[in-house]
């Protein structure tokens, strides 16, 4: 029986994580969260690339030219998208969810899912740190396991 599962090690491996600016009381702790994976994980600070999004509906076009540039072994995506202070709600979660499925799909990358989307911002402040754990530590655990077992998928 062959039985297939990544480790939770980082060897020389980049990773890059797509982050956006709106609810960044939220999403800086989403990256403080998935840095401090990486880095307990085996990573060095030069392995890993920060970009800066406006807002979490920006993060699938940014995800899907880092993932096809061919240097990341993983992209991690955080944003926090809440419903209390957004109208339009439904519609951000609908772009980011679908366009980072998307790009998950078509770029041959392992792309990860870190974008909170909450009611309120103190669910949010939840999943960022503090009861609920921090989902960008969730995110990149993910991603280190999943470059890891991609490469035995070949
Ligand atoms: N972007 C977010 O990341 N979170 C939000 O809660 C949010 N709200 O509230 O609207 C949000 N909107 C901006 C959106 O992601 C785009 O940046 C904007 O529509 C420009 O395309």
């Amino acid at each position: 029986m062959a039985v297939l599962e990544g480790k939770l090690t980082v060897q020389n491996q980049k990773f890059a994580i797509v982050i956006s600016r709106f609810n960044s009381l939220v999403t800086t702790q989403l990256l403080e969260g998935a840095r401090d994976g990486l880095l307990r994980h085996g990573a060095k600070e030069q392995d890993i690339t920060v970009v800066w999004v406006p807002g979490a509906a920006e993060i699938p076009q940014v995800a899907k030219k880092l993932a096809e540039g061919g240097k990341y072994k993983a992209v991690i995506t955080l944003g926090a998208v809440i419903r209390g202070a957004t109208p339009h709600f439904d519609q951000v979660v609908a772009t980011v969810t679908r366009g980072v499925a998307d790009v998950a799909m078509s770029s041959g990358v392992p792309v990860i899912f870190g974008v909170l989307t909450t009611d309120n911002l103190e669910q949010a402040l939840e999943r960022a740190g503090s009861k609920g754990g921090n989902k960008g530590w969730d995110a990149a655990l993910a991603a280190i396991e999943m470059a890891n077992l991609w490469d035995q998928l070949k």
